[in-house]
């Protein structure tokens, strides 16, 4: 498969830029200028990279309660997004949403979702819709390891088979759910095998490893928009941070971590880039570069932007 360099180096600028706008907001969070929670997808950047990369920006995508990293790789604008986290007016949702239900309808992104494995029966909806408008729309469903053992799993991700639905199902596997280990919860090595009872193709990928997910979604998406159904694709990779920030991550062994960071999927990517030739050590640096100039905007942004009026607190919401 030849991926042109543009392609590869817009995937390794969404990468950084995802690292960057978390570590900014680790910062900011511990300084009490964000309310609320944050649950960061720091160490699974190659995952919403790789499997975004492969779609329109009329194609939808459901998030998680983990979602900075799919808003961004769907093309989420992080000034509007640090707006939100900071609780403002100028936010994606006016600031009455926060981390856990970011949403840009206009390029396709239905909402990161705090309920876990919401997202799987409004991906199967999403694509029935396409389905049903007679567009070739796909959409991706992120869900985490942990979701796939909810009863919206099962109903979800049957109602994609049976009706053939334009529907790609990955999993991030990174290992825990909150503080339990995937081997309390599941018997399975491959959550890909799971999709043998619903039918339908499942693959189990590196999801440290950008290009390696980029494949196996491009497969996969290009099933869904010829109208051959669902797929369901495991990434197998770590947070680095706790399940949310604060979290004291007791059940993490130091190994366990150091084993992990050697796996880095942006240093990875990074390195193997160089080596094609495809950015020189200056081209790196000056996309960090650029990263951080970008949040230092964004945050920028967020700190001058109004809160919502008291007046507004019904505006918008459901009651
Ligand atoms: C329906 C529901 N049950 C429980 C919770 C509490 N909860 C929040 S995140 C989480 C773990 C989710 O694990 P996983 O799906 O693996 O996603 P990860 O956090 O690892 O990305 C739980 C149990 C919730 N938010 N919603
Ligand atoms: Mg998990």
């Amino acid at each position: 498969m030849a991926i042109g360099n543009e392609k590869l180096i817009e995937m390794y600028r969404a990468m950084v830029r995802i690292r960057t706008f978390e570590e900014r907001v680790v910062k900011e969070f511990a300084a009490g200028k964000i309310p609320g929670a944050v649950h960061l997808y720091a160490g699974e950047e190659a995952v919403a990279t790789g499997a975004c990369a492969n779609l329109r920006p009329d194609d939808y995508i459901t998030s998680t309660h983990r979602g900075h990293g799919h808003l961004i790789a769907k093309g989420g604008k992080t000034d509007r997004m640090m707006a939100e986290l900071y609780g403002k007016k100028t936010g994606y949702n006016k600031g009455k949403g926060g981390s856990m239900h970011l949403a840009d309808m206009e390029i396709g992104i239905l909402g990161a979702n705090a309920i876990v494995g919401a997202g799987i029966p409004i991906a199967a909806g999403a694509a029935l819709s396409a389905q049903m408008r007679g567009t070739d729309q796909v959409v991706i469903g992120f869900l985490g390891d942990g979701a796939t053992n909810t009863s919206r799993f099962h109903e979800g991700v049957n109602l994609a088979a049976i009706w053939n639905l334009p529907v790609v199902y990955v999993i991030e596997n990174n290992m825990y759910a909150e503080a339990t280990p995937l081997s309390a919860a599941c018997k399975l090595t491959n959550l890909s095998d799971r999709a043998k009872a619903y039918g339908i193709p499942g693959k189990t990928v590196d999801g440290n490893d950008v290009l390696a997910v980029y494949k196996a979604v491009g497969e996969a998406v290009a099933r869904a928009r010829k109208g051959q159904g669902p797929t369901l694709i495991e990434c197998k990779t770590y947070r680095y941070r706790g399940h949310f920030e604060g979290d004291p991550q007791t059940y993490k062994t130091k190994e366990e971590v150091e084993e992990w960071m050697k796996k880095d999927p942006i240093p990875r990517f990074r390195k193997q880039l160089i080596e094609t030739g495809v950015l020189t050590e200056e081209d790196a640096d000056k996309i960090a570069r650029e990263m951080n100039e970008e949040i230092e905007k964004a945050v920028k942004f967020a700190e001058e932007s109004p809160y919502p009026a008291p007046e507004e607190a019904l505006e918008d919401v459901y009651a």
